[in-house]
């Protein structure tokens, strides 16, 4: 390692309260949220908008390793395999696990000090069907949450049950911040939240609807799951031993919807953007860095390799994923001015090559269901409805086809981690022509909206790509669609 900036806390931890509370304390937000945060504060002597991070079901080791490090951690922000910021943080200052009694976590919720909470708990936790705008009523979790809305489980019924009490007791709602990569992440955790509390009363969900404020924002940095692996490296190469310690890219963004009515930290003092509309900065990263991390993912993966960076190396790969984000997925895009498509799609490349990131494929591939309307399948409909093809989606799709049967072009096993893992598996046993698989996964509406898998065009597309790699492999099928 060359060059290491090490940038300290210079504020005391002891003088910050908690005025945010996080669900999800995964790595993301530890990288990304907490950082702003972090930047932030070191510009303060005080501050009431510490952190108070939250995990409800996993990860309880990382809950109790951070409250016993005082909750102070380290990010390493690689710009490349050269040149690394490390970074003390310590605006997370309490954390909490709230297993099955989630009370400490929903009194913590309620208590006034509270005035944002935000959220990285992945796209499965809102328990919204991915391909259409309502609850799934399928799932045991919400059906559990609709009978017993005072001991909730999920995400949006622990809001809710906040929400409800805070109203009881006169305390004004808290802003609820959703950083999930989803389109109208705010919309749509509204949406979880009103509806489950339709169940219980009317009048509390015209409440929500009208009190309560669900801003939508886009968050943007690659985090790899931390390994033993990178930990090890870490202590290796920049001499840093923290149990707590994530590495991350040095890129950021962070755009957000200006609505929080009981105030919020001045992010934009840290380069936050805060705008009146984040959608179409949503739908610019979900197609272009999603979409395109996505195809690196499942085409990847069938092709044997494991890393992001692995994969991009490939010349074929780069010219297939620059193919989509600039025949497939920026036309898609209408930007405000000043954001150039082409320059963004450049930047991602050279982000994608960032080795020292180690991010592995399979960590993108899982919950494939939940992702790919957004990444893939929006943006393909728009382009059909305007005549253009999209071949790479279409390779994609396949793709991801192939690798939820749970087993490699070569025959080799692998898990499906995907909520409707279940669902796939049937699919495969019941049926045995590629054909008939393919159709039955085209029929899968929660994913598929009809109105896109009905289309001839597109069901070809699939089904041809779908034949091309079983019969000839991935590096083929990429070969062959960039030398067309
Ligand atoms: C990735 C994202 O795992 C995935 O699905 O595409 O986590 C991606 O790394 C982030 O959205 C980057 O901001």
């Amino acid at each position: 390692m060359n060059e290491v900036l090490r940038v300290n806390s210079r504020y005391l931890p002891e003088n910050i309260g908690t005025g945010i509370v996080h669900i999800g304390l995964g790595a993301f937000h530890r990288a990304h949220q907490a950082v702003y945060l972090e930047r932030w504060l070191n510009r303060l002597d005080d501050s009431d908008w510490g952190i108070c991070a939250a995990n409800i079901r996993s990860n309880r080791a990382l809950v109790d390793s951070l409250k016993a490090q005082k909750y102070c951690y380290h990010v390493a922000e690689f710009k490349d395999s050269e040149r690394v910021t490390l970074r003390e943080v310590n605006a997370i200052r309490e954390t909490l696990f709230s297993g099955e009694d989630k009370r400490s976590l929903i009194d913590k919720l309620v208590a006034s000090i509270t005035r944002i909470v935000t959220l990285t708990v992945t796209e499965k936790a809102y328990y919204i069907v991915p391909a259409e705008q309502r609850l799934n009523l399928d799932d045991p979790a919400i059906l559990h949450d609709i009978e017993y809305p005072h001991s909730p489980k999920t995400v949006p019924g622990i809001l809710l049950e906040a929400l409800r009490l805070r109203r009881e007791q006169g305390v004004a709602p808290f802003t609820v911040l959703c950083c999930d990569n989803m389109p109208e992440n705010g919309s749509r955790t509204k949406l979880a939240v009103t509806e489950l509390a339709s169940y219980q009363s009317e009048d509390l969900a015209d409440w929500i609807r009208s009190e309560v404020a669900f801003p939508n924002s886009m968050v943007d940095r690659i985090v790899p799951a931390m390994t033993d692996e990178t930990r090890e490296s870490l202590e290796r190469d920049i001499g840093i031993d923290d149990p707590a310690a994530i590495v991350c890219e040095a890129f950021s963004q962070w755009v957000i919807e200006d609505n929080f009515p009981l105030g919020r930290p001045n992010w934009e003092t840290v380069g936050v953007q805060m705008v009146a509309d984040v959608r179409p900065f949503e739908t610019m990263k979900l197609r272009m860095l999603n979409g395109s991390h996505s195809l690196l993912a499942y085409v990847g993966l069938l092709g044997g390799w494991q890393t992001v960076a692995e994969a991009i190396a490939d010349p074929d790969m780069t010219m297939l994923i620059r193919r989509y984000m600039h025949e497939e997925a920026a036309p898609t895009l209408t930007m405000p001015s000043g954001v150039v498509l082409a320059t963004y799609g450049d930047e991602l490349i050279t982000r994608f090559t960032n080795d020292s990131l180690q991010h592995q494929l399979i960590q993108i591939a899982m919950d494939g269901s939940q992702k790919l309307p957004q990444r893939w399948l929006q943006g393909a409909e728009a382009a059909l409805a305007e005549g253009r093809s999209i071949p790479v989606t279409a390779l994609g799709v396949a793709a991801w086809m192939h690798y939820v049967s749970g087993l490699g072009l070569n025959g080799t096993a692998h898990r499906v981690d995907d909520p409707l893992a279940t669902s796939f598996s049937q699919i495969y046993a019941q049926h045995l022509e590629a054909e008939a698989r393919v159709e039955a996964l085209l029929s899968m509406n929660e994913i598929f909206p009809a109105s896109l898998a009905r289309l001839p065009r597109f069901r070809q597309l699939v089904l041809d790509a779908y034949l091309a790699l079983a019969r000839d492999g991935a590096a083929s099928c990429m070969r062959n669609l960039v030398m067309s």
